[in-house]
């Protein structure tokens, strides 16, 4: 009898396809010395969840379910069908996954407690963001963040348990439904990509170690909100305008997020009259992304500070958003502080 030691395959005839994600988490179980397990299951739930709404995402125009769903959400906005079909698919997988006590949602005004005496997880997740894109067919995201529980497992969920600073994230990332799906994630060692393949079910690695680029020529801003801008958001604006910089703005954060990330590039949603807080939410929309960009190399502030520094007061909160390449970020913050005449040097 020949034995021969397996010899990979050379010819490239073969496409080598990436590792799956489920071999992927599986692989980096060790990163975590203990509760390792939990938390690779909780992932591969949200990673469920998003193939469900990423099938339901792609068939809405041929389906009841586009469209708005007739009511409004905690934020006053009108909510889309597939904001709520997302809502449902995400804290089903959630709670059937059982690694979760609690979620905090956009779609729901309260924090959602899933009775689960086991459960060492918090999660915040915006479920379908940029929804108001669904109809004419621009890609959208969920954003998710991963605490773990404060007070002991068993007990009432309590505030500390959910409003935790962004520094606190065991694990962040969104995936974003575009001309392919992908899963952007950080456990905090690192980030990576990974591409659904819609024929086989599964998501492969496609983007390992993501590195942003430390600058860029991609800014990202509504400018039809130039007016309400502060000064020193209309000069930096200006700025990107004299070194004839590209406006990308497709208004779905994720899809510009995600752009940027990889080319480089600066997405702004300052603090305006109508949203003096800026218009994003800390908790399931800049905290995680923030969580991503540092992992990555890039830089995330609200104008003063780091995103993740930001105690939480409030379960919705808003928080005016800076985030991408480290050197337009530095430059917008040192911008932003000396008009305001505060500290002339902002280091990260
Ligand atoms: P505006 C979508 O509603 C969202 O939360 C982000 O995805 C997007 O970047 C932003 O708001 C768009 O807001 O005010 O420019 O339409």
């Amino acid at each position: 009898m020949k034995i021969l030691p397996y010899q990979p395959d050379q010819s490239g005839l073969a496409y080598t396809v990436g590792t799956t994600l489920d071999r992927f988490i599986k692989l980096k179980q060790s990163d975590f010395p203990y509760a390792s397990g939990e938390l690779s299951q909780l992932l591969r739930d949200i990673a469920l969840a998003s193939k469900i709404v990423n099938r339901e995402t792609n068939r809405a125009g041929l389906s009841s379910i586009g469209g708005a769903f007739g009511q409004t959400n905690v934020q006053g906005e009108e909510q889309q069908k597939l904001d709520v079909i997302a809502n449902i698919r995400f804290m089903r997988a959630l709670s059937k996954g059982g690694e979760v006590c609690a979620i905090v949602s956009e779609e729901e005004d309260a924090v959602i407690d899933l009775q689960n005496k086991s459960g060492k997880y918090v999660v915040a997740i915006d479920p379908l963001d940029g929804s108001s894109n669904i109809d004419v067919n621009i890609s959208i995201g969920t954003i998710f963040s991963i605490y773990r529980r404060k007070t002991p497992v068993g007990s009432p969920i309590l505030k500390e348990d959910i409003m935790q600073k962004g520094t606190e994230q065991v694990a962040a990332g969104y995936v974003l439904y575009g001309s392919s799906t992908m899963l952007v994630y950080t456990t905090g060692f690192g980030v990576n990509g990974f591409t659904y393949e819609n024929s086989l079910g599964e998501f492969f690695l496609s983007h390992p170690d993501i590195q942003a680029p430390k600058t860029g020529q991609i800014y990202s801003v509504n400018e039809g909100l130039y007016n309400d801008f502060d000064p020193s958001i209309r000069s930096y604006i200006e700025e990107c305008k004299t070194r004839k910089y590209s406006a990308r703005y497709i208004g779905s954060l994720v899809a510009d997020f995600h752009r940027n990330l990889l080319k480089g590039g600066i997405y702004l949603y300052p603090a305006t009259k109508k949203n003096p807080s800026g218009k994003l939410r800390l908790l399931y929309e800049a905290n995680a992304l923030a969580f991503i960009a540092e992992q990555s190399g890039a830089m995330a502030v609200d104008g003063k500070q780091r995103i993740l520094e930001i105690e939480p007061t409030s379960l919705h909160q808003r928080t005016p958003l800076f985030i991408g390449s480290e050197q337009m970020v530095n430059e917008i913050q040192s911008m932003i502080l000396n008009t305001n005449g505060q500290i002339k040097e902002y280091h990260h």
